[in-house]
């Protein structure tokens, strides 16, 4: 048995770090606890909430209905909290998240304002030293990453930007305070889910409001609504099955999935059918109706000209209206929107849109944005450009795992990690909602669940066989990037420029970055991993 000197215990100060403060992180504190685990958050931000908490635009709110985006852990959660609409505002919902740590007694082991900027594996220990920017140093036998899929916000990479003379602003990092544009000429370049939530507001407070947009959207109406003392009274008498029926869904959230090809139905079963889906007001309604819309190019194309269709009968200037439509984007290979008076903004006289597939921003000057067309004089420019999403925050931190191999070496050409969870060569490095796993094709808190209770059960199973120390192996590994890579190229997806692919962020490989089987075929795989003893997985 090596000596270990006194000065390097092998027993770390923390059982646990978890990184972040939002759904993710907050459930995984929770957890663990529970064991009887000591755990420390350390979260970046002033408060806790994670995107809930930066994401302030004017129009932020959830696109899943509130009652399903929300935690199912606990009944007595459940029942006592009311929500106010069908969609939950960014309010609402860091209220909801406040009343959380508050309710589960959290906070206490929370640290603000601190943002972990390096951990490094100690091999002969099996612990992490974690710094911060605070300076702190600390150690743990485990750290789970909770921090986002959507929290490193892409730059904007357009020549100038630093030039401009007026008050420039990010949608993922809003001012706490707000801002009032009323009189202001703005620009919103962007037209993915957070501009189309906050062009319509943006609106009614600007004297003059253009849309620089690159690639046009597929929106859905939201049909939202406040929701009655009756529908929240029937709703939590039936929560109880409604969560095991979530929990053993395949994205998430409820539903029959369909069982016949769009190419099967007629013209006029497929108008009906894609009406009422419309009608729904859900995100999936469209993609819930045939089952090879997201395969099949043909059956695809159904929806896409249902769409245009609707947006042609909202927008009234021709013109605008199939500048708004998208063209040769499969229905849903980017995430579509749900509309809260999105096309119906681009009515109004003062709003209009630039397509920058004509005529391309050349450069932001002091005084405004130059299009390869002209000068378009603002005081503000909203960025409602996205994210470095799913891989961005994690890479962000400087990771250093066995042999001095750093994360950002080892996914210099896509994330690479054995069921979404563990990547080989860092052990103990668990990640929520990670690349390679369903989380952003499904509903984000059902995912953040099964994350948190698979690395809970398996912290917790590593604990009572006296074991440190668990990593993916290196086979393991490469049999599932493979297995997702696979099964995304039986969809529509991989071949689209996205955020999904990575190709929103100049530089970042082209991997398909999600597990596209389903959640309940994802559950089952890494439940059965664990009831083989950590299949696919060593352990010491
Ligand atoms: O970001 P995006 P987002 N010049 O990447 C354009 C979640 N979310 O913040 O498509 C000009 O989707 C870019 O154009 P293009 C949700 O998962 C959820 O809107 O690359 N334009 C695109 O139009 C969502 O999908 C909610 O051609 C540039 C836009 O900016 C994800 O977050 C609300 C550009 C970016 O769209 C990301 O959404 C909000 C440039 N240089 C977000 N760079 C809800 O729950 C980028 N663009 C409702």
């Amino acid at each position: 048995m090596p000596s270990v000197p006194p000065s390097r215990p092998t027993v770390p100060q923390f059982d646990a770090i978890v990184v972040g403060a939002g759904f993710s992180g907050l459930y995984q504190l929770y957890r663990l606890r529970e064991l009887g685990l000591s755990v420390r958050l350390l979260e970046a931000c002033v408060d806790i909430g994670g995107t809930w908490h930066r994401n302030r635009y004017p129009g932020a709110r959830c696109d899943v209905e509130s009652t399903s985006y929300s935690y199912s852990f606990s009944p007595e959660l459940d029942q006592e909290w009311e929500w106010s609409e069908r969609y939950a505002t960014q309010p609402e919902l860091l209220r909801y998240l406040q009343h959380v740590a508050d309710r589960f007694g959290l906070r206490q082991d929370i640290t603000l304002r601190t943002r972990v900027t390096r951990a490094v594996y100690d091999e002969d220990r099996h612990l992490w030293q974690v710094g911060t920017d605070t300076g702190e140093r600390l150690t743990a036998r485990f750290v789970i990453l909770a921090t986002g899929c959507m929290s490193a916000v892409k730059e904007p990479d357009i020549p100038g930007a630093a030039t401009f003379g007026g008050r420039a602003l990010h949608t993922a990092d809003w001012p706490h305070e707000g801002v009032d544009l009323t009189g202001e000429r703005v620009a919103v370049i962007g037209t993915g889910c957070s501009g189309v939530q906050a062009i319509p507001l943006l609106a009614e407070q600007a004297a003059a409001l253009t849309v620089f947009q690159r690639t046009p959207v597929y929106a859905l109406p939201a049909h939202n609504r406040a929701l009655t003392a009756e529908e929240n009274a029937e709703l939590k008498a039936r929560y109880p099955q409604f969560r095991i029926a979530q929990r053993q869904s395949r994205g998430g959230t409820v539903f029959e999935p369909p069982t016949r090809s769009a190419l099967a139905a007629d013209a006029a079963e497929r108008a009906a059918t894609y009406a009422a889906a419309w009608e729904s007001g859900l995100l999936s309604g469209l993609l819930r109706t045939y089952n090879d819309i997201l395969v099949d190019a043909d059956a695809n194309e159904t929806v896409a000209e249902f769409v245009r269709s609707k947006i042609r009968s909202i927008v009234t200037d021709p013109e605008t209206a199939e500048t708004l439509s998208p063209r040769g984007l499969p229905y849903g290979t980017k995430r579509p929107c749900l509309d809260t008076g999105y096309y119906a903004t681009y009515n109004k006289p003062h709003v209009s849109v630039v397509d920058l597939t004509r005529t391309p921003i050349v450069e932001i000057t002091p005084s405004g944005i130059r299009t390869a067309e002209r000068d378009h004089a603002v005081d503000v420019i909203v960025y409602a450009t996205g994210f470095d999403a799913m891989t961005g925050s994690q890479i962000a931190v400087d990771i250093v795992g066995k042999g001095g191999t750093t994360l950002r070496e080892k996914w210099a050409d896509g994330p690479r990690n054995h069921l979404g969870l563990l990547s080989s060569g860092f052990p103990n490095l668990f990640t929520v909602l990670g690349p390679l796993s369903p989380s952003v094709l499904s509903n984000a808190v059902v995912a953040i669940e099964q994350h948190v209770e698979w690395i809970t059960d398996c912290i917790a199973h590593l604990r009572e066989g006296g074991l440190t120390e668990i990593d993916a192996t290196a086979d393991a590994e490469e049999e599932w990037c493979a297995h997702v890579a696979d099964l995304a190229d039986l969809t529509l997806y991989p071949a689209v420029a996205s955020w999904y692919t990575g190709a929103n962020v100049p530089g970042k490989p082209r991997v398909f970055l999600a597990y596209t089987g389903g959640l309940d075929r994802y559950r089952a795989q890494c439940d059965a991993a664990a009831r083989d003893g950590y299949r696919g997985f060593v352990t010491a």
